[in-house]
């Protein structure tokens, strides 16, 4: 047991922690680095100590001054968050030899689903449903058998890779030599490991995870989430539940993912990732720590994950032993990151000299700035989450745009513009999603001003960003629609 927690992280999720180990009577110490000196989370923590440098290396992801600081501060357990070290086998395995808890999964657990093959092969052997694909490929000549026993179009991809780095879509047998040529010295200077295999390709997919929750008893899911928009691997909206799946569907993803985290003998909260096309779904990978979009589960299930974690922690049994809710409502969350979206989304610094978040039913703000905050180019863009939960989608999405008009955020660019507009965008309204659709969406949230929108593009342009944007459509069109108003508020789940 324990009684005090290392918040190994800092921002959003940093200031979300400390406040689940106050409510769970659990005294808390901040680690912060000369960057963070003034942060939230340090003030909001009863107690703080700097471990360095504004740099990462000198600081968050400095495992040896992670533990002298827990020692300082006489902490039992050590919280990862996410992001830094939350899915470093090594830090979890450091963390349990200087005799504390480590708030989260088995270090094994972590080890086998950070490595892509070794995971494939778990679940493999588990009856996970994994994309049909190959053994890693000793020549293009093995490339073009498998890839004709699987049916082209295949894309390959690094045995080592993650990340969608070095993945290349092979259309037809002609271009395989190229293409296979090209994707090992890819994955060879990338992760000096040129092992590439074959999978078929899904064109268009969702991406839809599982929350999952293990004690030392069982392992409950707690429904699905819709993180299909994301640009360049990094998700941007999120929503539970997926309005494109049906119960069927939902159940059989749901056992599949408890049965994933139950072959890699799982505990705590995790996630258990997936692409779906054509109603079938494939395992794509587990991430092994509490994510930044856990806040829509909790909004349509009442269930707090990260007091969860805490109390899985510390031996006491999972939602208190009794079932998990059934999900009610839906719920949005938008990721509100100090980025520029009229300029390819390029990171924006500077001191907010502005903060205002909206309030009222079931609008939520996880936020890691305050007023006079620095932003700075040190860490991940990430301000906070503007998260909100009603009655179905259409009224989450009203709530939505109300809450992004009334969140002011000034100093920095950020992407609640660009947010607005996809609340708007006829296709999201439509739930007509999958991966693609940013891509697919050119130029929302573009300023409105031709002037200024040069301006941008010759930023982006000169910032040698890879995904060039195309050439910019108009701003998406504000359609109004004429709702009829907020349906009846639904009751939150009960919280354990
Ligand atoms: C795929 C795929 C389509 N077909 N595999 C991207 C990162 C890595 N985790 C796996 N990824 C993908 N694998 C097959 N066989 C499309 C992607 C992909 C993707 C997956 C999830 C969320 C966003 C994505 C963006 C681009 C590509």
């Amino acid at each position: 047991m324990f009684d005090k927690v290392l918040i190994a992280n800092r921002g959003e999720i940093a200031v979300r922690i400390i406040r689940a180990c106050h409510e769970e009577g659990l005294g808390t110490v901040a680690v912060y680095s000369d960057a963070d000196r003034r942060a939230p989370h340090v003030l909001l923590a009863g107690g703080a100590i700097r471990i360095g440098g504004a740099a990462a290396a000198e600081s968050y992801l400095s495992i040896d001054r992670l533990l002298a600081a827990a020692r300082e501060a006489g902490a039992g357990a050590v919280h990862p968050g996410y992001g830094f070290l939350a899915e470093n086998a090594g830090f979890a395995r450091a963390v349990e030899a200087a005799g504390l808890v480590y708030v989260g999964p088995p270090a094994d657990a972590i080890e086998i689903m950070g490595d892509k093959t070794r995971a494939r092969a778990r679940m493999v052997a588990a009856g996970v449903p994994v994309i049909p694909g190959s053994d890693p490929l000793a020549s293009s000549r093995e490339a073009v058998r498998e890839a004709k026993r699987i049916g082209f179009p295949v894309l390959l991809k690094a045995a080592a890779g993650g990340g969608g780095k070095g993945m290349h879509v092979v259309s037809e047998a002609e271009e395989m030599a190229g293409a296979f040529g090209r994707a090992t010295r890819e994955a060879q200077a990338a992760f000096g490991d040129g092992r590439v295999f074959a999978e078929r390709f899904l064109r268009a997919p969702r991406h839809i995870e599982i929350q999952v929750l293990a004690d030392d008893e069982r392992t409950v899911d707690l429904g699905e989430r819709e993180c299909s928009i994301q640009r360049r691997h990094q998700k941007l909206i999120e929503e539970a539940p997926s309005t494109a799946i049906d119960d069927a569907l939902r159940r059989r993803m749901a056992e599949v993912a408890v049965r994933a985290a139950e072959a890699v003998g799982y505990r705590s909260a995790g996630t258990v990732e997936f692409l779906v096309e054509g109603g079938e779904f494939f395992f794509l990978e587990m991430n092994t720590r509490i994510q930044v979009e856990h806040p829509v589960t909790e909004l349509v299930t009442g269930v707090d994950l990260v007091r969860q974690q805490l109390r899985v922690a510390r031996g006491l049994p999972l939602l208190g032993g009794g079932e998990p809710p059934a999900a009610r409502g839906h719920a949005i969350e938008c990721r509100i990151n100090a980025e520029d979206p009229g300029a390819a989304f390029v990171p924006s610094t500077g001191r907010i000299d502005r903060l205002e978040v909206p309030t009222g039913p079931g609008v939520r703000w996880d936020g890691g700035i305050r007023n006079g905050s620095e932003v700075g180019p040190h860490y991940d863009s990430l301000l906070g989450k503007l998260v909100v939960h009603a009655s179905d989608r259409e009224a989450a999405i009203r709530r939505m745009r109300s809450a992004l008009e009334g969140l002011v955020i000034g100093g920095v660019e950020t992407t609640v513009p660009w947010h607005l507009a996809v609340m708007d965008e006829p296709d999201y309204r439509m739930n007509d999603l999958s991966i693609r659709y940013v891509e697919e969406h050119p130029g929302l949230g573009e300023t409105a001003d031709p002037g200024l929108r040069d301006v941008a593009m010759a930023a982006a342009v000169l910032l040698e960003d890879r995904d060039r944007p195309r050439v910019v459509s108009g701003g998406a069109r504000r359609a109004r629609d004429g709702g009829n108003g907020m349906s009846a508020w639904v009751r939150a789940g009960r919280e354990w």
